[in-house]
């Protein structure tokens, strides 16, 4: 099968500058070579434009209540990102989706559904991204993306932020280490699983993984995976905007992609998020991701 790159070097979600280098640095990492070791036709799509924050003002938006830096330019990149992702899906292709901050999710998800159909998510991350524009401490939209794909919380006039065909039921967040109390207490209320760093701790990683690909594949048409590099202890993944202490070893994040490439007939988009290049120890992190998703693609050593 093909697959197709799309790069969104997306800064405007988050405080910290420079995740919008990081899809160069995981193309820098080898990505399409090792992708086409794997036996596909790695297609770069380019990247989609996101306007520099230098060039915005971060509170222009129009929220009668809440806040959320960026707002009307994080839509709106959102929305080329669906249609890129869409128009992947309807050439035959694989989304591959390289960011940029999380806050893309908000786009990559609404372009890898269809209204008629179910969406199964897994949620790869040290943080809930369970915020909204009215419980955030930061006002930054990446940690609000989950949220607003399950049409939590108000992002405007108009629900642009939610998914179609996402049921909370087949949402799973898996690594969990840092929640803002807001988000704490509209995670619990939700019917999303949250597998927090306890649960890996107890159960084991492979264990947990594949519990969470069962319940995102019940009864959905299939599944979107969604990596934030954070969600790796920050001794393997240095290079992310805000790392949490005590996460996933290198090992444990191999299982895991490989339980993902276990699942890769119902694998329908994939995305690797908050590489950030300027905090990174040379380039390991995003070499990090690249193995990660080799694994999630199929590699193995025999
Ligand atoms: C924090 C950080 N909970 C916030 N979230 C992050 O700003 O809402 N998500 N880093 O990846
Ligand atoms: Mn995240
Ligand atoms: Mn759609
Ligand atoms: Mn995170």
């Amino acid at each position: 099968q093909n697959v197709r790159v799309l790069g969104v070097p997306m800064d405007l979600g988050a405080d910290r500058r420079g995740v919008d280098m990081g899809p160069s640095a995981i193309r820098y990492g080898g990505l399409a070579d090792r992708l086409d070791d794997l036996g596909f036709d790695c297609i770069d799509g380019g990247d989609i434009a996101v306007p520099r924050p230098e060039a915005g003002d971060p509170d222009a938006n129009d929220l009668p209540d809440g806040r959320t830096k960026f707002l009307p330019e994080t839509r709106e990149v959102c929305a080329d990102l669906s249609a890129a992702v869409a128009a992947t899906r309807a050439d035959g292709e694989f989304p591959l989706v390289l960011g940029g901050d999380h806050s893309i999710a908000m786009g990559t998800v609404d372009g890898a559904t269809d209204p008629d159909e179910e969406l199964g998510i897994v949620w790869f991350d040290a943080h809930g991204d369970f915020n909204t524009p009215q419980t955030t401490p930061s006002g930054n939209i990446h940690g609000m993306s989950l949220a607003g794909i399950l049409g939590k919380g108000r992002f405007g006039e108009t629900p642009w932020a939610r998914a179609p065909g996402v049921s909370e039921e087949n949402v799973v967040l898996v690594g969990l280490r840092s929640l803002d109390e807001g988000e704490r207490k509209l995670l619990t209320e939700s019917d999303v699983t949250a597998f927090t760093m306890s649960d890996i701790d107890t159960r084991g990683a492979s264990t947990v993984v594949q519990e969470a690909l069962a319940i995102a594949t019940d009864g959905t048409d299939a599944i979107h995976v969604s990596l934030d590099l954070d969600w790796l202890d920050p001794t393997e993944a240095p290079g992310v905007g805000t790392p949490v202490r005590g996460g996933v070893s290198y090992r444990e994040a191999h299982i895991a992609m490989e339980h993902v490439a276990d699942n890769s007939a119902s694998l329908r988009s994939m995305e690797v998020v908050e590489v950030n290049p300027i905090l990174d120890e040379h380039n390991r992190t995003a070499e990090l991701a690249c193995e990660l998703v080799s694994s999630a693609f199929g590699e193995r050593i025999l």
